[in-house]
């Protein structure tokens, strides 16, 4: 089965799926071996990689790049994080035909105006009109060729303080307009909401959820409310920023890294990561 069959697949079976927010091929590769689903091309994680906010300063172009080198790094679907669309629809449009071409099996767009900040960021958040987004999303659904092509809605009203009412109706607007699936997004530090909303939920698509604010939550549980997908969307990014500054600052200190030698990675792990087994193989074939 290609990738996009299989996020197809994956997002309307009876379990509920582990994704990983991934910002660069590395992350992807170690989120593969991991045994998760499917890879969130992190628009947050990505942005960091840059060290610029997360708040649509790259372009398109480089948040595809980003998510290309990770489709390019593992057998595994990748879902892109495109924020509100890079724009309006024409934008869209041109944003689908590059991530279908390219090989990435689905993408996410959110409610949000453009430029967008992200979700738990202390500026006011602002959504665009149903309608504004509910054509971006039959723009979107139209401009795919492999009809396997996932497009997941977000909805950001909890986010943006609107009520539960109003993320229903956008939710279910959104399912209405074609979206293959819906992400319901809350910054709240337990997951009532979003067991509220799944209660209200008429299941007409899956639901995806980012249990970034409320971890104390297991995908058991997770699934017993009827959700589909569950990503972890920067743990691997903040888990790298912390191990990196805490054994840099160590040699740093030091002097010497024999201190930290057993907290990392061997070389031959990166080897193996970086396939070398290949590079060996193809070697012997071609050059010896
Ligand atoms: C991302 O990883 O970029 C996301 C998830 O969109 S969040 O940061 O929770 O908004
Ligand atoms: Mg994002």
């Amino acid at each position: 089965m290609n990738k996009n069959a299989n996020l197809k697949n994956l997002l309307n079976g009876e379990k509920i799926i582990k994704i990983a927010g991934a910002h660069d091929g590395l992350s992807a590769k170690i989120s593969e071996r991991n045994g998760f689903d499917a890879v969130w091309a992190s628009g947050f994680g990505i942005s960091a990689t840059q060290t610029v906010p997360d708040a649509s300063i790259l372009s398109m172009k480089e948040f595809l790049d980003a998510a290309d080198i990770m489709n390019q790094s593992t057998n595994i679907p990748i879902i892109a994080d495109c924020d509100s669309g890079y724009g309006n629809i024409h934008n869209v449009i041109h944003m689908i035909k590059k991530y279908e071409s390219t090989g990435i099996s689905g993408v996410c767009i959110e409610d949000k105006v453009f430029p967008k900040i992200n979700s738990f960021s202390k500026n006011k958040q602002q959504l665009v009109s149903i309608d504004e987004f509910c054509n971006k999303i039959k723009a979107a659904k139209d401009a795919q060729v492999d009809p396997n092509f996932v497009v997941i809605a977000r909805v950001e009203s909890l986010i943006a303080g609107e009520t539960m009412e109003n993320a229903l109706i956008r939710a279910k607007h959104y399912a209405d307009a074609g979206a293959d699936a819906i992400l319901i997004h809350s910054k709240k530090s337990t997951p009532n909401e979003i067991f509220e909303f799944c209660n209200m939920w008429d299941d007409r698509k899956p639901l995806v959820v980012v249990p970034t604010k409320y971890p104390d939550v297991d995908l058991q549980t997770l699934e017993k409310y009827g959700i589909k997908a569950a990503i972890f969307a920067n743990q691997a990014l903040r888990a790298s920023v912390k191990i990196t500054d805490y054994v840099l600052s160590k040699i740093a200190k030091q002097g010497t890294s024999i201190n930290v030698e057993e907290e990392i990675s061997s070389v031959q792990e990166i080897f193996e990561l970086q396939n070398m087994s290949q590079f060996k193989e193809n070697n012997e074939t071609y050059i010896n």
